[in-house]
């Protein structure tokens, strides 16, 4: 069963992707880590950088790849990720490009929700079957990375591999969070640990440059990007029902009887799977030389091209803050934040380390909605306003003197129109916070 091959015999630069390979992306499970933002949609189209989603990220890096197949998978299926899709991704009709939603479905054999990443990919082969391809590309969907998928598939080939995983080096402090793996010379998978309790690692694992060691980034990490040969994904996932997880065990399994082999890395790479993560990596966008490039014109980060004006700033001091289009900051102060597409910031407003991910409309073109009146802007952020270390989801209104802080270092908390998370304030979409809150 020798794949059929699109690539060039040698390995010459470009593997020819089109054809070969086509990715599978884990949108999501439950959405537990990046709640609330994940209260009203799926995790895959949560905002990202103000006018992108999560999503937008991996399937950019597919098309810059030139992998056009691609399915999303989700638990979980809103309408605005449906209709983010539909409007962002539309090839035209002589190429064979697609991105298609696949949510968890009620069939005759099975009635539950995905069980794990690797039950979810079991249960839509079905669907993906038909497609011609010699390699299944899995990625998850809550990272932040520019990867070229081609170098990737060539590394797979060249080294004769049946799974490759990407992985890059971690400390210690971080390694517990990850699958920590061991190769030999030739980048073969030894050992491969999923997330190992801290006196489980047994200091420095592979051998890594002096830069690194010197960052003490010495434990090799799966980045849970795996390419399978087709019918080693096959085999994988049929003779181990029971098994629901890639990193738990599917991987693990892998290793015993097939050959498995690292792709090592080197650009950045960001999980931005939790609150804390997602909100420090939104804001290190806005930074002067931010190690993920929104400017790179060969590796475009796609999304939906909405229609929308450019953004206003009438009177205000901005530093280093990405602000969306058809936005409009009157008279106000935005430093270090993300100001997402449709934001109407107002009067004396002051915003800092702040993510406002805008909102889905313009009602506030009308002055009577805007907090010149008592009560909250619709939406948008009303008159003396002091926002800080927040997250503000789309279509939120605060109104007139609110402080948004975090006043007392709350680490967690839960309440009626807001939450802590990691020490962050976090205000679900839709919700209005009345004049003179403080939080
Ligand atoms: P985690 O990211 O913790 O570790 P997991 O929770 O399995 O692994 O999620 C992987 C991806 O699949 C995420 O994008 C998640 O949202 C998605 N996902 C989870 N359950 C899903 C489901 N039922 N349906 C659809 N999508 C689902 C993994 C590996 C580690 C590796 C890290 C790197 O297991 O070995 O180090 O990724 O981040
Ligand atoms: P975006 O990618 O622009 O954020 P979404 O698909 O999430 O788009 O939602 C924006 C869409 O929401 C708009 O195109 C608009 O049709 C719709 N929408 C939601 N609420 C309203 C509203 N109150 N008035 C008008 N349009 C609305």
């Amino acid at each position: 069963n020798a794949p059929q091959t699109n690539a060039t015999p040698g390995g010459s630069q470009f593997v020819d992707s089109s054809l070969s390979a086509l990715a599978i992306i884990l949108g999501g499970g439950a959405g537990t880590r990046l709640f609330p933002l994940t209260k009203l949609r799926a995790k895959p189209a949560v905002p990202l950088a103000g006018r992108y989603r999560l999503i937008d990220v991996p399937v950019s890096n597919c098309i810059n790849s030139g992998i056009t197949r691609v399915f999303v998978l989700t638990q979980f299926n809103s309408a605005s990720l449906n209709r983010h899709i539909s409007q962002a991704y539309r090839f035209d009709r002589f190429s064979n490009g697609f991105v298609s939603i696949l949510a968890a479905e009620q069939t005759p054999a099975s009635k539950d929700w995905f069980q794990g990443t690797a039950d979810a990919v079991r249960r839509v082969i079905p669907h993906v079957d038909g497609y011609r391809h010699d390699y299944t590309l899995i990625l998850s969907g809550d990272q932040l990375y520019s990867m070229d998928y081609r170098e990737m598939i060539r590394h797979h080939e060249e080294t004769g591999a049946d799974v490759t995983i990407g992985t890059i080096p971690v400390t210690s402090d971080d390694a517990p969070a990850f699958g920590i793996l061991k190769t030999d010379a030739d980048h073969t998978i030894t050992e491969f640990h999923e997330k190992p309790s801290a006196d489980k690692l047994d200091g420095k694992e592979s051998p890594v440059s002096q830069d690194l060691e010197d960052q003490g980034r010495v434990y090799l990490a799966s980045m849970g990007i795996y390419i399978f040969s087709r019918d080693v994904l096959r085999d994988l996932l049929e003779s181990n029902v029971e098994h629901h997880d890639f990193g738990k065990q599917i991987i693990p399994e892998a290793i015993e009887g097939k050959k498995v082999v690292s792709y090592p890395f080197t650009g950045y790479w960001s999980d931005i799977g939790t609150i804390r993560s997602f909100y420090d990596a939104n804001l290190m966008l806005a930074e002067p030389n931010p190690e993920f490039d929104l400017y790179d014109p060969d590796r475009p980060l796609y999304t939906n091209a909405r229609m929308l004006p450019p953004a206003k700033i009438e009177s205000s001091f901005v530093q280093q803050s990405l602000i969306a289009e058809g936005s409009v900051v009157v008279n106000s102060q935005v430093s270090k934040s993300v100001i997402g597409i449709r934001s109407f910031v107002g009067h004396n407003t002051t915003i800092k380390n702040a993510i406002f991910m805008g909102a889905d409309h313009y009602p506030w073109q009308k002055p009577e909605n805007r907090g010149y009146v008592e009560g909250p802007a619709k939406p948008g952020i009303g008159e003396e306003s002091y926002v800080e270390g927040a997250i503000i989801d789309k279509n939120v209104s605060i109104g007139k003197r609110c402080i948004i802080k975090n006043r007392d270092n709350i680490e967690e908390a839960e309440h009626e129109n807001f939450y802590i998370r990691d020490g962050i304030v976090v205000i679900p979409k839709n919700t209005q916070i009345p004049d003179d809150t403080i939080i």
